[in-house]
């Protein structure tokens, strides 16, 4: 019999920036779908990748002096980019697409091409906000106080020439479609999506564009590029052969089973792609799964908000596994969910370290002390059960229909609920067992003995297979521990109670996983954010220009000299002050405190020649007095003030004017 087959897919993502905690859920999810339905024997596809075009990266790359193709490049390719993340997560995806790929642009040239030809794109004009400078054109809502949200200058009304794509032509079979089947989930969202965006009547959407140039060229009109998320919503299809030659797993794989997908972008795939898919005559995917967001403070985290979390940094202190774990197990998967280090570390502690981690080194370090490793035959039964034998039997027995349930209603937090119900179950069973009180005398007692630990065991191995699609490889060393062959580690067998052989050799291994001191990860955490909102600081800042002008006149009333440094200390119980004796070519010797203890050692500027305006009226500081101000530059970088005094040539003498 042939395996039967499931496509899964994550969006793909924009590279213009590095990827964050909150991508790495998305992903991590459907991870997790995909090696749970390979688990039941699937033939999966999970696809991720990126999704390369588009203004914005135009814009970034030009930022940042490179072609867009090098821009992406090294945020896809990289060093701690796009692959090197999920590789670093285990994310165990089947293909991975480029929207850059050369089949991917030739098929969406075809998929444009087929669009128009059914009629279901026609020219018209785009109607915008233009800002001249930039060459840039806006929408309404893209305008940060009516002005261009580049440069802050004044807008224009334009138009542009564009293609736009019959949307409204598909409003009602998309009502029926979200209101009348189960395609969108969770089901709040088909009430946004219907009331917000289809009953106020839904517009032609503009999906070509002229103002840029980084997209899929329109190759029957040159000039036009194709809208990003029509070339973004065609992987799902040309990562399958659609309109290549490139793969050929269209026929076995379409429709998708499922489009795991976040919240803001469900109105492009169940709305958007459908039509599409429609005016096609393609099949719709049979289902759009929307999460919520993972938020910090309350807020969604973006990189201008320099609020982003590194998952890099999270999974080199706690282990991909930990994080992969945490990720699922705390957050419902369609709601928001707010994201701190110091639930990580309590989740990690509490649930793996004490719960699994417990279980798995207690038993096993019991079963090698009592039995030397080597549990005696007739472990499996027992023939006078107390209630608290059954119930523990009975529990894990029915833990995979429970775990199925959850994981097909897209539910991975309960899925886990209910995997750590009964492994608390496990511990408590423990505790009403006292298997120490049973090994005081083995003649008596160890047949009773070897069964505890069999249930124990048998308990574990349940947990770790349907844990294994969360944690790959922690499960791979837990059955190593508790001595599972390869038949007792498979979805069947997680059904079955008494798989695992009475043959088997539990050896206690190396902690699966090791408490976290929190005090000293927060800490840890705590300077690794500090550096890494210091470097996504702006490297330079200057002061803002003055708005006024001051008159001629008044600008000369300052009095401007060179004045060289004679004498320079500290000014004593303060630490900012430095106290100036300057040659002023008066022939008096001049005294000028100056707040700059912080950026320079007195000694270190005796003999400079400096500048100092000398008709301020004096002014008293820790009871000397100051005639005057030295002149200095004052900006900041990353984040830091810097102060350099303003040193003129050695050649000038003391008292010059400077006009
Ligand atoms: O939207 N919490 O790409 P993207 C949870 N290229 N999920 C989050 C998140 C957070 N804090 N931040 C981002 C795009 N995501 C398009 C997709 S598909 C044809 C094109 C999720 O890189 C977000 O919800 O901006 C989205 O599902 C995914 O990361 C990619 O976001």
């Amino acid at each position: 019999m042939s395996q039967p087959k499931y496509y899964i897919t994550t969006p793909i993502y924009y590279p213009s920036d590095k990827l964050h905690i909150g991508h790495t859920y998305c992903t991590v999810a459907t991870d997790a779908f995909a090696r749970y339905k390979r688990l039941q024997g699937y033939d999966v596809m999970f696809l991720t990748g990126t999704d390369e075009h588009g203004q914005k990266i135009e814009d970034r790359a030009r930022d940042a002096g490179v072609t867009p193709q090098a821009f992406v490049d090294n945020i896809v390719e990289g060093e701690r980019g796009v692959l090197d993340l999920w590789k670093l997560m285990n994310i165990s995806n089947d293909r991975f697409i480029r929207t850059t790929d050369d089949y991917h642009v030739a098929a969406i040239q075809k998929i444009f091409k087929k669009l128009y030809d059914n009629g279901d794109i026609y020219k018209s004009t785009y109607s915008g906000k233009y800002c001249k400078p930039c060459e840039s054109f806006w929408t309404e809502s893209q305008l940060v106080d009516g002005k261009c949200p580049d440069c802050g200058r004044e807008v224009q009304d334009a138009e542009e020439e564009a293609y736009f794509f019959r949307l409204s032509k598909y409003a009602d079979r998309i009502q029926d479609l979200l209101e009348n089947t189960d395609f969108l989930e969770p089901r709040s969202r088909v009430h946004e999506m219907v009331n917000n965006f289809i009953k106020p009547g839904l517009e032609d959407l503009c999906v070509s564009r002229t103002s840029f140039t980084w997209g899929v060229p329109v190759d029957f009109d040159p000039g036009h590029v194709v809208y990003v998320w029509v070339d973004a919503l065609s992987n799902y299809i040309t990562a399958l052969g659609y309109e290549n030659d490139r793969y050929n797993d269209y026929a076995d794989f379409w429709p998708a089973d499922v489009h795991i997908v976040g919240k803001e972008i469900v109105r492009f795939h169940s709305i958007i792609w459908p039509a599409m898919l429609m005016s096609m005559n393609e099949p719709l995917p049979k289902k759009v799964f929307g999460h919520g967001w993972l938020l910090l403070d309350g807020g969604k985290m973006s990189k201008s908000k320099g609020n982003v979390v590194d998952p890099y940094i999270l999974a080199e202190m706690f282990g991909v596994d930990a994080l992969r774990f945490f990720l699922m197990r705390t957050f419902p998967f369609g709601s928001d969910g707010n994201f701190s280090n110091e639930l990580l570390i309590k989740t990690i502690n509490t649930d793996l370290a004490n719960d699994l981690g417990n279980l798995v080194s207690r038993t096993t370090a019991m079963v090698g002390k009592y039995f030397c490793g080597k549990l005696p035959g007739n472990c499996r039964s027992w023939d006078a059960p107390e209630s608290f034998d059954i119930e523990q039997i009975e529990m894990a027995s029915a833990l995979r229909d429970k775990y199925q349930a959850a994981m097909d209603a897209y539910a991975p937090h309960k899925a886990l609920e209910e995997i750590f119900k009964t492994i608390a179950r496990a511990n408590k069973y423990i505790d009403e067992t006292m298997p120490w009180a049973l090994a005081k005398d083995m003649e008596a007692n160890g047949a009773r003995l070897a069964h505890v630990m069999y249930n124990l065991l048998e308990t574990a191995r349940i947990c770790g297979i349907l844990l294994t699609p969360f944690m790959p490889e922690s499960m791979e060393k837990l059955f190593d521990q508790i001595g599972a062959c390869a038949c007792c580690r498979t979805w069947e067998s997680a059904g079955q109670w008494g798989k695992l052989s009475e043959e088997a050799a539990p050896t206690k291994g190396e902690n699966l996983f090791p408490r976290i001191d929190a005090e000293k990860a927060l800490a840890e955490l705590e300077a690794a954010a500090e550096a890494a909102r210091k470097a996504a600081l702006p490297p330079l800042e200057i002061e803002p220009f003055a708005e006024e002008n001051v008159d001629f006149a008044t600008f000369c009333k300052s009095d401007f000299r060179a004045v060289k440094v004679k004498a320079c200390e500290n000014v004593k119980k303060s630490d900012k002050l430095l106290r100036f004796t300057l040659d002023d070519g008066s022939g008096t010797d001049r005294q000028i405190l100056s707040g700059i203890a912080k950026y320079y050692k007195p000694e270190e500027l005796v003999g400079k020649t400096l500048v100092a305006i000398i008709n301020l009226p004096p002014r008293k500081m820790m009871g000397l007095e100051s005639n005057g101000m030295l002149i200095s530059a004052v900006h900041t970088e990353k984040g830091e003030e810097r102060l350099n005094l303003l040193m003129v040539s050695d050649a000038i003498p003391a008292g010059a004017k400077l006009c």
